[in-house]
Formats: C-alpha cells, structure tokens, sequence
C-alpha cells in the first residue's frame, strides 16, 4: 500500500470513528450537537489520528482500538481549537477553512462545544472496545496530556508572553506543551492501545515525538508568514500582527527551514531500532515538515 491509500483507508476509518463517538444533530440538545459536529467533522489534517494509527501499527492494535484513541485525540485538539479561536484568547474568525465556532453560533455556545467533545473525548476512550487496563491508560495519557502540565499550560504561558520577548529555550518550552504534548500523546496512546509496549520503545517513541512536536510547531510558524488564509484555511500573518514570539521571530526563516529539517532527521533517526516496520511514521514525519497548511 502506498503512503497516499494508508493516509486515505485511515481518514475514512477516523471519520467513521468520529461520527460514531460523537451524538447525533437529532440528540438534545440538538444546537449544541450540531455546533460539535460543525467544528470536528470533514475538516482538518487529522494529524494526530494519523500519528496514533501509525504507532498502533507497530503493537499491532486492533482498528476499533485505535478509532476510539483518535475520535478522542482529535476531540481533545477540536475543542483547543474552538476555545482558542474565541475572543477571550485568540479572537480568530477563520478555522478549517470556515467561519469559528462562536462566529457561526454564539460564544456561549463555543464555550460548551469545547468543553463537551472534551468530556466526550473520555467517553471514546472508556468505551468498552478497550479492555479497562488500557481505558486507564489511554484516559492518563490523554487528561495529563491535555492539562495544565500539557496543552491547558503551554496555552497559558502562550497567552502571557504576548509582547514579550522570549528566549528560544522558552518558545521550546512552551510549544512542547502546547502543541507537542498531544501529539506526544497521539504516538503513545496508539503504541499504547495494542501489546504493551517495552520502556525501551516508549523512549524511541517520545524521542520521535518530540522531534515531529518540534517541527509541526516550526513549520506552523513559517507558514504563518510565508502562505496565505485561503490556503492555511486560518488567518495568515496572525503571530506578527499579535506580537506573538514565534521561530521565524526569533532565529529568523532560513533558519526556522534548517531546523524543520533537522528535526525531521531526528525523528527517522528515532525510529532507526523499529526498522521498517515504523515506515508509517517516518513517512507522518516528513508530511509534517513538506506540508502547505
Ligand atoms: C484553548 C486549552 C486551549 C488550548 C489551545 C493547541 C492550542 C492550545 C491552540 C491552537 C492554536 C494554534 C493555531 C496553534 C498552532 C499549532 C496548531 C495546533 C495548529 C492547528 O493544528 P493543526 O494544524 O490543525 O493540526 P487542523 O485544523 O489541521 O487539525
């Protein structure tokens, strides 16, 4: 199978996932239903379901498994989109290519968009496709990973250093929580969801991570200045119009490409102990640092 029919045969697999954890436009309360399904469904580069499928591959965990691991995952990143596009935070009327939650509803309702697919987030994961063992595990994975040590903390250290100059240590800091910690958590809980994985397979794992979490972030930054909305299907140029610190900011674009590339060696250089069978992820990570939005 080529990269192209994997990438295809898994979306449909995580569409069909989605559409299965998330409650119907006929359940009451049947708006906030349907603003939950306006702001996960058909869009987005799915880029964390992808990772988890490509390390269930690896433990060899079963389809159901993994479909419940990235309905949840993406939730979890839906609702960091929907809140973060709100006027109190990053105040964007652009996502996916179509007008944010609060722009198309209300704020209200955006508000409980994004804390309802978190709480669904969890009912996926304790479905019983999964044995309890790994309902725990998954759920620790996901809740540390989303919190105020993960993605919750990166956004508020991201929120208070606007205007602020910051050192490239700090950025590091800060989007290994933001953005790197769910993706993290994609490629851990899809080892995760089949036979338990060795310590030694994890440290790989994370190392890889790491480096993908990195680059996803570095690549975001040069986008942000180098391609336009239509294409990004979000506002382009929004980290230099709010003072935002990003990489392109602070070591400069050519720089920023050297680092993305850098960063995808090591994350095939991560993978090295797994050999061919890790061939998914490797190919994730090079889609990560070549991708146009
Ligand atoms: C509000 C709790 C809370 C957290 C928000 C991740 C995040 C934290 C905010 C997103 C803001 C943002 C644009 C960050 C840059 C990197 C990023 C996560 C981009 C969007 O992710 P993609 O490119 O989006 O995977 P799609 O739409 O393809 O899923």
């Amino acid at each position: 199978m080529t990269f192209e029919q994997w990438t295809r045969s898994v979306l449909e697999r995580v569409e069909t996932a989605l559409e299965h954890y998330l409650p119907t436009e006929a359940t009451e309360p049947a708006r906030l239903h349907e603003a939950m399904r306006y702001a996960v469904l058909g869009g987005g580069k799915r880029v964390r379901p992808l990772l988890c499928h490509a390390a269930g591959e690896l433990t060899g965990a079963r389809a159901e498994c993994l479909g419940a691991a990235a309905a949840a995952l993406e939730m979890i990143h839906v609702y960091s989109l929907v809140h973060d596009d709100m006027p109190c935070m990053d105040d964007d009327a652009l996502r996916r290519g179509k007008p944010t939650v609060h722009v198309k509803y209300d704020e209200a309702t955006a508000l409980l968009v994004g804390d309802a697919l978190q709480s669904q987030a969890f009912v996926a994961l304790t479905s019983d496709v999964l044995p309890p063992a790994q309902q725990a595990s998954l759920v620790r994975e996901l809740a540390l990973a989303s919190g105020s040590i993960g993605m919750c903390g990166g956004q508020a250290i991201d929120l208070a250093s606007v205007g602020h100059t910051l050192t490239r240590a700090q950025l590091e800091t800060m989007h290994r929580m933001k953005t790197g910690a769910l993706l993290r958590a994609a490629v851990r809980m899809g080892a995760l969801a089949g036979e338990t994985p060795g310590a030694e397979a994890m440290r790989s794992l994370d190392a890889y991570a790491a480096a993908v979490g990195l680059a996803f972030q570095v690549v975001d930054d040069i986008l942000d200045v180098t391609t336009d909305s239509a294409t990004l299907g979000k506002t382009a140029g929004k980290d230099a119009k709010d003072g935002k610190p990003t990489y392109v900011s602070i070591i400069g674009l050519d720089a920023s490409r050297s680092l993305a590339a850098q960063l995808r060696s090591d994350a095939h250089a991560a993978l090295a102990p797994f050999g061919a069978r890790a061939q998914r992820l490797a190919e994730l990570a090079d889609l990560v640092v070549n991708r146009v939005s």
